[in-house]
């Protein structure tokens, strides 16, 4: 076997990488929001069905979309690796792969909303990165061949096979300058992060927690939930950083008057701000996927009603900056309910994860349908003319929240001593309110919990109960009472396609 045939492989990963980090680079110095490698990931995203979709939601912490990144550069580096070997003899088949590649990347990157040709000036230069370097590093590799076909003392092969190693040790270093270059360059997140910190908007205070929403036990999760603790469902992987200088929002549709605002004209109307409970329709009965906020915007209700909806509207088709969109009934938006235009949470700018500088924010409806982050075009329309991101994968067109209730203690499973036992939670049916919260000890009588209070029915409110056990293994359960006096079923639902329903059920082991 040639002594060169192992690095025909090396080869094709190296020009890899160099084409990656250029591209990767030339993504950050044109202010290419994804570069090519996260523009396919995302793709991935937006064409995963909703059953895997809904079991990544379940598996991984959504800040864990890194692993697809990874995954995607494990099957390049495999394909990098084989390419070089076809280089050897069919430098055609290598060229073709690379040109597969680069064909993935434009389709990934076209898929992007208001693609644009610099969007595409990446995915060229990685091209022509690869090309370049498998070129340079197959020359040097064939004379290192045809050296060592000559007979002779080995060391004939040795100026060619120095003169491979400099150039790959330059292509290498060639990679890591690009790869330095795209993280110096790649500052819009710096910069997003600056205005944000910069910005301050009129008319938004601090939140003070009202008085009596907590139980005071250890446990439940804080009845205000603090902008780092709170869940986060997006498909983004590079989250959009636009600063509020370029923000606008673009409504028209089926309306009298197309509206435009910009930023400054948003935040120079009335601040509206109130405590609202957002949660996932993917949480599953006990999960975590719910966060409770103090949020500060704009009514969206006097905004429409300038833009006049057209007899028969019945739905906005938002869309965010990255694309993303969701359907919301238009009612939602206009009744008495404070749905708005948020643009800060617990008194902050929004966070660029939680939306910045614009998101929706709908008491009362799940996120899916309602809470667009990083707003930026509003489409009245019809529901019977449109779709949108989850809605194609199976969830359903309408997403009220359902009542639920939790219970945060004692723990699933955790070992409790005999006797009188504190049990405590929180339970949420936004817009609708909660009047009760009832427990239930080994499928016997239900007793009533005390509530803690809340500032209005758009928020969770905590509960506390106290029952008694005796030693040994026991079973906890929650349900909660609304205030139009419906008890929440037992019947269990998946969240697909409109949200869970059954009751949190818990065991637990008592000892004296
Ligand atoms: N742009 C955008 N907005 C989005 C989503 C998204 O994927 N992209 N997910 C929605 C869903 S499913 C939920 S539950 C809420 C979550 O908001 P949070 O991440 O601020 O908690 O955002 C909604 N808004
Ligand atoms: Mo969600």
């Amino acid at each position: 076997m040639k002594s060169t045939r192992v690095w025909w492989p090396l080869a094709g990963l190296i020009a890899g990488a160099v084409g990656l980090a250029l591209s990767y680079a030339a993504a950050a110095l044109l202010h290419v929001r994804d570069s090519p490698v996260v523009a396919v990931a995302e793709g991935v995203i937006a064409l995963t069905p909703g059953p895997v979709a809904k079991w990544a939601i379940d598996t991984f912490d959504t800040s864990d979309k890194l692993v697809l990144v990874v995954g995607i550069l494990a099957v390049l580096a495999v394909l990098f690796g084989w390419f070089g070997l076809l280089a050897r003899r069919q430098w055609w088949a290598a060229v073709t792969g690379y040109v597969v590649l680069a064909g993935v990347a434009v389709v990934a990157v076209l898929a992007k909303p208001t693609p644009s040709l610099t969007d595409l000036a990446p995915v060229v230069v990685g091209l022509l990165g690869w090309l370049v370097a498998l070129a340079l590093l197959a020359e040097w590799l064939r004379r290192w061949e045809l050296a060592e076909d000559v007979p002779g003392p080995a060391d004939d092969a040795l100026p060619t096979r120095r003169r491979f190693f400099a150039i790959t040790g330059a292509m290498a270093a060639v990679s890591v300058l690009g790869g330095l270059t795209g993280r110096i360059a790649g500052n819009a997140r710096r910069k997003a992060e600056q205005s944000r910190r910069l910005l301050r908007i009129e008319g938004v205070t601090a939140p003070a927690v009202p008085d009596g929403v907590a139980v005071g036990v250890e446990g439940v999760s804080p009845w205000q939930t603090p902008n780092d603790a709170f869940y986060l469902i997006d498909t983004a992987i590079i989250k959009p950083t636009v600063a509020p200088v370029d923000w606008e929002l673009r409504i028209h549709g089926e309306v009298e008057r197309e509206i435009r605002l910009t930023f400054a004209d948003l935040v120079r109307r009335e601040i509206t701000q109130d405590w609202i409970t957002l949660n996932c329709v993917s949480n599953e009965v006990g999960g975590d996927l719910v966060g409770n906020a103090w949020w500060s915007g704009v009514r969206l209700a006097a905004i429409l009603a300038e833009a006049k909806p057209l007899p028969g509207a019945d739905a906005v088709l938002q869309t965010s900056q990255d694309g993303w969109t969701c359907g919301t009934p238009l009612a939602a938006l206009m009744d008495e309910r404070n749905a708005m235009l948020a643009v800060a949470m617990n008194g902050e700018p929004l966070p660029i994860e939680h939306g910045f500088p614009v998101r929706t924010i709908v008491p009362g409806l799940y996120g899916y349908v309602s809470a667009c982050k990083w707003v930026v075009d509003m489409e009245v329309t019809r529901f019977e003319d449109i779709t949108a991101y989850w809605t194609d994968k199976g969830w359903s067109e309408q997403g009220p929240v359902k009542i639920a209730s939790k219970i945060q203690v004692p723990a699933d499973g955790a070992d409790v001593p005999a006797g009188e036992l504190v049990c405590a939670g929180v339970a949420w049916f936004q817009h609708t309110g909660i009047s009760g919260v009832e427990v239930q000890l080994d499928g016997g009588r239900w007793q009533p919990a005390t509530l803690a209070t809340t500032p209005n029915a758009d928020t969770w409110v905590q509960w506390r109960a106290v029952v008694d056990v005796t030693p040994g293994e026991h079973q906890l359960r929650v349900r909660a009472i609304d205030r139009d006096a419906r008890t929440q079923t037992g019947a269990v639902a998946d969240v697909v396609p409109d949200g869970a329903t059954g009751w949190h059920t818990i065991d637990v082991t008592a000892s004296s």
